[in-house]
Protein backbone atom coordinates (compact mmCIF):
# COMPACT_ATOMS: atom_id res chain seq x y z
CA UNK A 1 0.00 0.00 0.00
CA UNK A 2 2.47 3.03 -1.41
CA UNK A 3 -0.43 3.71 -3.12
CA UNK A 4 1.37 3.02 -6.60
CA UNK A 5 0.64 -0.93 -6.67
CA UNK A 6 -2.86 -1.60 -7.35
CA UNK A 7 -3.08 -4.15 -4.40
CA UNK A 8 -6.44 -3.01 -2.70
CA UNK A 9 -5.94 -0.34 0.69
CA UNK A 10 -8.22 -2.08 2.41
CA UNK A 11 -6.99 -5.73 3.78
CA UNK A 12 -9.53 -7.84 2.97
CA UNK A 13 -10.48 -11.15 5.05
CA UNK A 14 -10.54 -14.01 4.07
CA UNK A 15 -13.75 -14.75 6.36
CA UNK A 16 -16.90 -13.47 5.43
CA UNK A 17 -17.69 -12.50 8.59
CA UNK A 18 -15.56 -9.90 8.91
CA UNK A 19 -16.71 -8.38 5.01
CA UNK A 20 -19.32 -6.17 4.36
CA UNK A 21 -21.27 -7.54 1.26
CA UNK A 22 -23.90 -5.73 0.05
CA UNK A 23 -26.22 -6.94 -2.59
CA UNK A 24 -23.77 -4.44 -5.41
CA UNK A 25 -22.14 -6.83 -6.96
CA UNK A 26 -19.25 -5.01 -9.18
CA UNK A 27 -18.03 -8.65 -10.31
CA UNK A 28 -20.98 -10.65 -11.64
CA UNK A 29 -19.82 -11.46 -13.92
CA UNK A 30 -16.60 -13.46 -12.34
CA UNK A 31 -18.99 -14.59 -9.46
CA UNK A 32 -21.57 -16.10 -11.61
CA UNK A 33 -18.84 -18.00 -13.52
CA UNK A 34 -17.11 -19.47 -10.51
CA UNK A 35 -20.78 -20.37 -8.69
CA UNK A 36 -21.25 -22.39 -11.80
CA UNK A 37 -18.37 -24.59 -10.74
CA UNK A 38 -18.92 -24.97 -7.14
CA UNK A 39 -22.90 -26.24 -7.79
CA UNK A 40 -21.15 -28.31 -10.26
CA UNK A 41 -18.39 -29.86 -7.67
CA UNK A 42 -21.27 -29.50 -5.19
CA UNK A 43 -23.32 -32.18 -7.81
CA UNK A 44 -20.15 -34.20 -8.15
CA UNK A 45 -20.51 -34.25 -3.92
CA UNK A 46 -16.29 -33.30 -3.73
CA UNK A 47 -17.17 -30.03 -1.00
CA UNK A 48 -13.64 -29.00 -0.95
CA UNK A 49 -13.37 -27.71 -3.96
CA UNK A 50 -17.05 -26.23 -3.65
CA UNK A 51 -16.38 -24.87 -0.95
CA UNK A 52 -13.21 -23.67 -2.64
CA UNK A 53 -15.23 -21.92 -5.88
CA UNK A 54 -17.93 -20.63 -3.08
CA UNK A 55 -14.97 -18.71 -1.18
CA UNK A 56 -13.70 -16.89 -4.31
CA UNK A 57 -16.72 -15.99 -5.36
CA UNK A 58 -17.99 -14.53 -2.12
CA UNK A 59 -14.88 -12.17 -1.90
CA UNK A 60 -15.17 -11.26 -5.39
CA UNK A 61 -18.85 -10.26 -3.77
CA UNK A 62 -16.97 -7.78 -1.62
CA UNK A 63 -15.07 -5.82 -3.73
CA UNK A 64 -16.27 -2.25 -3.98
CA UNK A 65 -14.60 -2.00 -7.59
CA UNK A 66 -15.02 -4.54 -10.24
CA UNK A 67 -11.43 -6.77 -10.99
CA UNK A 68 -10.43 -5.20 -14.41
CA UNK A 69 -7.42 -7.86 -14.76
CA UNK A 70 -5.72 -10.68 -12.71
CA UNK A 71 -3.33 -7.98 -11.22
CA UNK A 72 -6.15 -6.21 -9.18
CA UNK A 73 -6.57 -9.19 -7.24
CA UNK A 74 -3.10 -9.34 -5.41
CA UNK A 75 -3.20 -9.55 -1.72
CA UNK A 76 -6.48 -10.88 -1.71
CA UNK A 77 -7.78 -13.67 -0.06
CA UNK A 78 -8.97 -17.34 -0.93
CA UNK A 79 -8.44 -16.94 -4.97
CA UNK A 80 -6.88 -20.58 -5.53
CA UNK A 81 -4.76 -20.85 -8.75
CA UNK A 82 -8.01 -22.72 -10.65
CA UNK A 83 -10.21 -19.35 -9.82
CA UNK A 84 -7.32 -17.68 -10.75
CA UNK A 85 -7.49 -19.66 -14.14
CA UNK A 86 -11.03 -19.09 -14.52
CA UNK A 87 -10.95 -15.69 -13.68
CA UNK A 88 -8.21 -14.85 -16.01
CA UNK A 89 -9.74 -16.27 -19.02
CA UNK A 90 -13.30 -14.76 -18.17
CA UNK A 91 -10.91 -11.17 -18.59
CA UNK A 92 -8.70 -11.82 -21.25
CA UNK A 93 -11.76 -13.70 -23.63
CA UNK A 94 -15.01 -13.10 -21.74
CA UNK A 95 -15.67 -16.55 -21.16
CA UNK A 96 -14.21 -19.76 -19.35
CA UNK A 97 -13.82 -22.82 -21.62
CA UNK A 98 -14.77 -24.69 -18.31
CA UNK A 99 -17.50 -22.76 -17.55
CA UNK A 100 -19.47 -23.34 -21.03
CA UNK A 101 -18.10 -27.08 -20.94
CA UNK A 102 -20.07 -27.17 -17.45
CA UNK A 103 -23.17 -24.82 -18.41
CA UNK A 104 -23.71 -27.51 -21.22
CA UNK A 105 -23.12 -30.69 -19.44
CA UNK A 106 -26.51 -32.71 -20.03
CA UNK A 107 -25.78 -34.00 -16.36
CA UNK A 108 -25.02 -30.58 -14.60
CA UNK A 109 -28.65 -29.91 -16.85
CA UNK A 110 -30.58 -32.10 -15.50
CA UNK A 111 -29.53 -32.30 -11.40
CA UNK A 112 -29.88 -28.18 -12.05
CA UNK A 113 -33.32 -28.65 -13.21
CA UNK A 114 -34.27 -32.00 -10.91
CA UNK A 115 -32.95 -29.78 -7.65
CA UNK A 116 -35.13 -26.66 -8.87
CA UNK A 117 -38.14 -29.09 -7.46
CA UNK A 118 -38.84 -28.07 -3.79
CA UNK A 119 -38.48 -31.43 -1.86
CA UNK A 120 -35.42 -32.47 -4.53
CA UNK A 121 -31.65 -32.97 -2.94
CA UNK A 122 -28.94 -34.15 -4.90
CA UNK A 123 -29.07 -37.51 -3.85
CA UNK A 124 -33.02 -37.31 -5.43
CA UNK A 125 -31.41 -35.89 -8.28
CA UNK A 126 -28.90 -38.14 -9.08
CA UNK A 127 -31.16 -41.48 -8.77
CA UNK A 128 -33.53 -40.02 -11.02
CA UNK A 129 -30.36 -38.80 -13.38
CA UNK A 130 -28.93 -42.66 -13.12
CA UNK A 131 -32.03 -44.29 -13.36
CA UNK A 132 -32.13 -42.39 -17.04
CA UNK A 133 -34.40 -39.37 -16.53
CA UNK A 134 -33.69 -36.41 -17.66
CA UNK A 135 -36.89 -34.28 -17.31
CA UNK A 136 -39.84 -33.50 -15.86
CA UNK A 137 -41.81 -35.66 -17.85
CA UNK A 138 -39.61 -38.37 -17.59
CA UNK A 139 -39.94 -38.24 -13.62
CA UNK A 140 -43.43 -37.92 -13.46
CA UNK A 141 -43.88 -40.60 -16.06
CA UNK A 142 -41.45 -43.36 -14.99
CA UNK A 143 -43.01 -46.42 -12.97
CA UNK A 144 -41.94 -47.21 -9.48
CA UNK A 145 -41.02 -43.28 -8.64
CA UNK A 146 -42.13 -42.51 -5.71
CA UNK A 147 -42.94 -38.99 -4.84
CA UNK A 148 -42.93 -37.63 -1.39
CA UNK A 149 -45.73 -34.74 -0.28
CA UNK A 150 -43.26 -32.31 -0.66
CA UNK A 151 -42.03 -33.05 -4.03
CA UNK A 152 -45.57 -33.98 -4.85
CA UNK A 153 -46.21 -29.95 -4.07
CA UNK A 154 -42.89 -28.95 -5.68
CA UNK A 155 -44.47 -30.47 -8.73
CA UNK A 156 -47.42 -29.13 -8.61
CA UNK A 157 -46.63 -25.06 -7.98
CA UNK A 158 -43.10 -25.62 -9.44
CA UNK A 159 -43.78 -22.31 -11.80
CA UNK A 160 -45.65 -20.34 -9.04
CA UNK A 161 -42.35 -21.05 -6.31
CA UNK A 162 -39.34 -21.21 -9.03
CA UNK A 163 -40.95 -17.24 -9.65
CA UNK A 164 -38.99 -14.90 -7.73
CA UNK A 165 -40.62 -13.11 -4.86
CA UNK A 166 -40.47 -9.46 -4.64
CA UNK A 167 -40.74 -7.13 -2.12
CA UNK A 168 -43.90 -6.27 -1.99
CA UNK A 169 -45.22 -9.92 -2.27
CA UNK A 170 -43.15 -10.66 1.06
CA UNK A 171 -44.48 -7.13 2.66
CA UNK A 172 -48.20 -8.72 1.73
CA UNK A 173 -47.11 -12.26 2.96
CA UNK A 174 -45.92 -10.53 6.41
CA UNK A 175 -49.42 -8.74 6.83
CA UNK A 176 -50.90 -12.36 6.95
CA UNK A 177 -48.19 -13.93 9.18
CA UNK A 178 -48.56 -11.20 11.33
CA UNK A 179 -52.46 -11.40 11.14
CA UNK A 180 -52.94 -15.46 11.97
CA UNK A 181 -49.85 -14.63 14.71
CA UNK A 182 -52.09 -11.56 16.51
CA UNK A 183 -55.17 -13.86 16.22
CA UNK A 184 -52.98 -16.95 18.47
CA UNK A 185 -51.69 -14.45 21.02
CA UNK A 186 -50.84 -10.47 21.18
CA UNK A 187 -47.88 -11.06 22.96
CA UNK A 188 -45.82 -12.56 19.94
CA UNK A 189 -42.84 -11.53 18.46
CA UNK A 190 -42.56 -11.66 14.95
CA UNK A 191 -39.67 -10.93 12.04
CA UNK A 192 -38.75 -10.85 8.84
CA UNK A 193 -35.60 -13.26 8.62
CA UNK A 194 -33.71 -14.62 5.43
CA UNK A 195 -32.71 -12.82 2.69
CA UNK A 196 -35.58 -10.84 2.58
CA UNK A 197 -33.74 -9.01 6.21
CA UNK A 198 -30.44 -8.53 4.05
CA UNK A 199 -31.75 -6.59 0.63
CA UNK A 200 -32.10 -3.57 1.06
CA UNK A 201 -33.30 -2.80 -3.13
CA UNK A 202 -35.63 -4.14 -4.78
CA UNK A 203 -34.40 -7.45 -4.74
CA UNK A 204 -35.93 -10.55 -4.81
CA UNK A 205 -35.85 -13.96 -3.01
CA UNK A 206 -36.83 -17.52 -3.37
CA UNK A 207 -39.16 -17.83 -0.48
CA UNK A 208 -39.96 -15.50 2.67
CA UNK A 209 -38.44 -16.67 6.07
CA UNK A 210 -40.04 -15.31 9.57
CA UNK A 211 -38.87 -16.25 12.93
CA UNK A 212 -41.49 -16.16 15.55
CA UNK A 213 -41.57 -16.95 19.16
CA UNK A 214 -43.08 -15.39 22.42
CA UNK A 215 -41.82 -13.97 25.91
CA UNK A 216 -43.50 -16.87 27.55
CA UNK A 217 -41.16 -19.58 28.56
CA UNK A 218 -42.22 -22.98 26.53
CA UNK A 219 -45.34 -21.07 24.98
CA UNK A 220 -43.32 -21.02 21.25
CA UNK A 221 -43.88 -24.29 20.02
CA UNK A 222 -47.59 -23.92 20.35
CA UNK A 223 -48.07 -20.52 19.09
CA UNK A 224 -46.71 -22.22 15.50
CA UNK A 225 -48.76 -25.28 15.64
CA UNK A 226 -51.37 -22.16 16.67
CA UNK A 227 -50.50 -19.97 13.36
CA UNK A 228 -50.55 -22.67 11.50
CA UNK A 229 -54.03 -24.03 12.63
CA UNK A 230 -55.33 -20.14 11.77
CA UNK A 231 -54.11 -20.64 8.15
CA UNK A 232 -55.69 -23.53 7.83
CA UNK A 233 -59.04 -22.37 8.36
CA UNK A 234 -58.29 -18.91 6.85
CA UNK A 235 -60.22 -19.37 3.56
CA UNK A 236 -59.11 -17.64 0.58
CA UNK A 237 -62.23 -17.77 -1.87
CA UNK A 238 -62.80 -21.37 -2.28
CA UNK A 239 -59.24 -22.61 -0.65
CA UNK A 240 -57.25 -22.33 2.59
CA UNK A 241 -54.50 -20.38 2.40
CA UNK A 242 -51.92 -23.47 2.93
CA UNK A 243 -51.30 -25.13 -0.39
CA UNK A 244 -48.42 -27.52 1.30
CA UNK A 245 -47.32 -27.85 5.23
CA UNK A 246 -44.78 -29.60 6.89
CA UNK A 247 -44.07 -29.31 10.61
CA UNK A 248 -41.33 -30.17 12.32
CA UNK A 249 -41.52 -30.23 16.28
CA UNK A 250 -38.84 -28.94 18.31
CA UNK A 251 -36.06 -31.15 19.04
CA UNK A 252 -34.23 -28.97 20.75
CA UNK A 253 -32.06 -29.51 23.90
CA UNK A 254 -29.83 -27.24 26.17
CA UNK A 255 -27.36 -29.79 27.26
CA UNK A 256 -26.34 -30.38 23.46
CA UNK A 257 -22.99 -28.31 22.47
CA UNK A 258 -23.02 -26.85 19.08
CA UNK A 259 -22.17 -28.96 16.54
CA UNK A 260 -18.70 -29.11 14.10
CA UNK A 261 -20.57 -29.43 11.08
CA UNK A 262 -21.17 -26.44 9.03
CA UNK A 263 -25.07 -26.14 7.56
CA UNK A 264 -26.22 -28.28 10.88
CA UNK A 265 -30.32 -27.99 10.68
CA UNK A 266 -31.31 -27.05 14.07
CA UNK A 267 -33.49 -28.09 16.48
CA UNK A 268 -36.21 -25.56 17.05
CA UNK A 269 -39.99 -26.09 16.20
CA UNK A 270 -40.03 -25.07 12.38
CA UNK A 271 -42.08 -25.35 9.24
CA UNK A 272 -42.13 -25.78 5.95
CA UNK A 273 -45.14 -23.76 4.21
CA UNK A 274 -46.63 -23.32 0.61
CA UNK A 275 -48.98 -20.37 0.80
CA UNK A 276 -51.50 -18.57 -1.28
CA UNK A 277 -51.02 -15.57 -2.07
CA UNK A 278 -54.03 -13.14 -3.51
CA UNK A 279 -53.12 -10.74 -6.01
CA UNK A 280 -55.59 -8.14 -5.36
CA UNK A 281 -53.78 -7.43 -1.59
CA UNK A 282 -50.29 -6.05 -3.08
CA UNK A 283 -50.04 -2.68 -4.65
CA UNK A 284 -50.42 -3.12 -8.88
CA UNK A 285 -51.42 -7.00 -8.49
CA UNK A 286 -47.25 -7.20 -9.53
CA UNK A 287 -47.29 -10.81 -8.77
CA UNK A 288 -50.46 -12.64 -10.42
CA UNK A 289 -49.90 -14.93 -12.47
CA UNK A 290 -49.08 -13.69 -16.14
CA UNK A 291 -51.44 -14.10 -18.61
CA UNK A 292 -54.20 -17.07 -17.01
CA UNK A 293 -56.16 -14.33 -14.79
CA UNK A 294 -55.80 -16.35 -11.85
CA UNK A 295 -55.11 -13.37 -9.16
CA UNK A 296 -53.08 -15.52 -6.74
CA UNK A 297 -50.03 -17.12 -6.58
CA UNK A 298 -48.01 -19.97 -4.73
CA UNK A 299 -45.41 -18.80 -2.17
CA UNK A 300 -43.11 -20.80 -0.33
CA UNK A 301 -42.70 -19.50 3.53
CA UNK A 302 -40.24 -21.04 6.34
CA UNK A 303 -41.39 -20.06 9.80
CA UNK A 304 -39.02 -20.95 12.71
CA UNK A 305 -39.97 -20.91 16.13
CA UNK A 306 -37.03 -20.49 19.10
CA UNK A 307 -37.72 -19.79 22.84
CA UNK A 308 -37.45 -16.46 23.36
CA UNK A 309 -34.00 -16.79 25.15
CA UNK A 310 -32.50 -18.39 22.17
CA UNK A 311 -33.60 -15.65 19.92
CA UNK A 312 -30.64 -13.69 18.92
CA UNK A 313 -28.94 -17.42 17.98
CA UNK A 314 -31.74 -18.35 15.81
CA UNK A 315 -32.10 -14.89 13.90
CA UNK A 316 -28.45 -14.74 13.48
CA UNK A 317 -28.64 -18.08 11.86
CA UNK A 318 -31.08 -17.72 9.66
CA UNK A 319 -30.92 -14.22 8.03
CA UNK A 320 -27.80 -15.90 6.43
CA UNK A 321 -26.03 -15.59 3.67
CA UNK A 322 -25.08 -19.29 3.78
CA UNK A 323 -21.70 -18.17 3.27
CA UNK A 324 -21.54 -15.69 5.67
CA UNK A 325 -22.96 -17.97 8.39
CA UNK A 326 -20.36 -20.49 7.50
CA UNK A 327 -17.58 -18.02 7.91
CA UNK A 328 -19.32 -16.93 11.01
CA UNK A 329 -18.53 -20.09 12.89
CA UNK A 330 -15.24 -21.16 11.07
CA UNK A 331 -14.07 -17.89 12.63
CA UNK A 332 -15.14 -18.34 16.02
CA UNK A 333 -13.55 -21.97 15.86
CA UNK A 334 -10.42 -20.99 14.17
CA UNK A 335 -9.98 -17.89 15.87
CA UNK A 336 -11.76 -17.99 18.85
CA UNK A 337 -11.63 -21.38 19.98
CA UNK A 338 -15.63 -20.83 20.30
CA UNK A 339 -18.66 -23.48 18.91
CA UNK A 340 -21.64 -21.09 17.63
CA UNK A 341 -24.81 -22.64 16.27
CA UNK A 342 -28.34 -21.48 15.78
CA UNK A 343 -28.84 -22.42 19.52
CA UNK A 344 -25.96 -21.11 21.16
CA UNK A 345 -22.36 -20.30 21.66
CA UNK A 346 -19.52 -22.10 23.77
CA UNK A 347 -16.75 -20.48 24.87
CA UNK A 348 -14.14 -23.92 24.36
CA UNK A 349 -11.23 -21.94 26.69
CA UNK A 350 -13.65 -20.84 29.58
CA UNK A 351 -15.86 -24.12 29.40
CA UNK A 352 -19.08 -21.77 29.52
CA UNK A 353 -21.97 -20.98 27.29
CA UNK A 354 -22.40 -17.06 26.39
CA UNK A 355 -25.55 -15.53 26.96
CA UNK A 356 -26.74 -13.36 24.36
CA UNK A 357 -30.37 -11.23 23.70
CA UNK A 358 -28.93 -9.41 20.55
CA UNK A 359 -27.37 -10.61 17.28
CA UNK A 360 -24.85 -7.39 18.53
CA UNK A 361 -23.93 -9.00 21.51
CA UNK A 362 -22.92 -11.93 19.93
CA UNK A 363 -20.75 -10.32 17.36
CA UNK A 364 -19.13 -8.77 20.58
CA UNK A 365 -18.54 -12.27 22.34
CA UNK A 366 -17.05 -13.11 19.10
CA UNK A 367 -14.49 -9.78 19.29
CA UNK A 368 -16.34 -8.79 15.97
CA UNK A 369 -17.33 -5.83 14.35
CA UNK A 370 -21.35 -5.64 14.41
CA UNK A 371 -22.12 -6.55 10.44
CA UNK A 372 -25.54 -5.11 9.37
CA UNK A 373 -28.04 -7.70 7.58
CA UNK A 374 -27.79 -5.77 4.34
CA UNK A 375 -24.06 -6.46 5.09
CA UNK A 376 -23.99 -10.49 5.05
CA UNK A 377 -24.81 -11.05 1.26
CA UNK A 378 -21.90 -12.71 1.30
P1 LIG B 1 -33.43 -16.62 -0.62
O1 LIG B 1 -34.48 -17.43 0.09
O2 LIG B 1 -33.86 -15.18 -0.77
O3 LIG B 1 -33.02 -17.25 -1.89
O4 LIG B 1 -32.11 -16.62 0.29
P2 LIG B 1 -32.03 -17.04 1.82
O5 LIG B 1 -33.22 -16.53 2.56
O6 LIG B 1 -30.70 -16.66 2.33
O7 LIG B 1 -32.05 -18.62 1.75
P3 LIG B 1 -32.92 -19.67 2.57
O8 LIG B 1 -32.72 -20.97 1.90
O9 LIG B 1 -34.33 -19.21 2.73
O10 LIG B 1 -32.20 -19.77 3.99
C1 LIG B 1 -32.25 -18.73 4.95
C2 LIG B 1 -31.34 -19.07 6.09
O11 LIG B 1 -31.93 -20.07 6.92
C3 LIG B 1 -29.99 -19.61 5.66
O12 LIG B 1 -28.96 -18.83 6.21
C4 LIG B 1 -29.93 -21.00 6.23
C5 LIG B 1 -30.90 -20.90 7.39
N1 LIG B 1 -31.44 -22.16 7.88
C6 LIG B 1 -31.10 -22.65 9.10
N2 LIG B 1 -31.73 -23.82 9.34
C7 LIG B 1 -32.50 -24.07 8.26
C8 LIG B 1 -33.37 -25.14 7.95
O13 LIG B 1 -33.58 -26.07 8.72
N3 LIG B 1 -33.99 -25.07 6.74
C9 LIG B 1 -33.80 -24.02 5.90
N4 LIG B 1 -34.45 -24.02 4.73
N5 LIG B 1 -32.95 -22.99 6.16
C10 LIG B 1 -32.31 -23.02 7.34
O14 LIG B 1 -30.32 -22.06 9.84
MN1 LIG C 1 -35.12 -17.28 2.15
MN1 LIG D 1 -35.99 -20.40 3.60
Amino acid sequence: PDGTSSTPLLTVSQYACKRRTTTVNNNKILTDALEVLAESYEFKEIPGRCLAFRRASSVLKSLPWAVRCLRDTEGLPCLGEHSKAVMEEILQSGHSFEVEKTLSDEKYQTLKLFTSVFGVGPKTAEKWYRGGLRSFSDVLAAPGIHLNRMQQSGFLHYGDISRAVSKAEARALGNLIDEAVRAVTPDAVLALTGGFRRYRGKEFGHDVDFIVTTREPGKEEKLLTGIIERLKQQVSTLFGLLLYCEYNASTFDMVKLPSHQFEAMDHFAKCFLIVRLEGGRVEGGLHGAEGDGRGWRAVRVDLVSPPMDRYAFALLGWTGSRQFERDLRRFARAERRMLLDNHTLYDKTKKEFLAATTEKDIFAHLGLEYIEPWQRNA
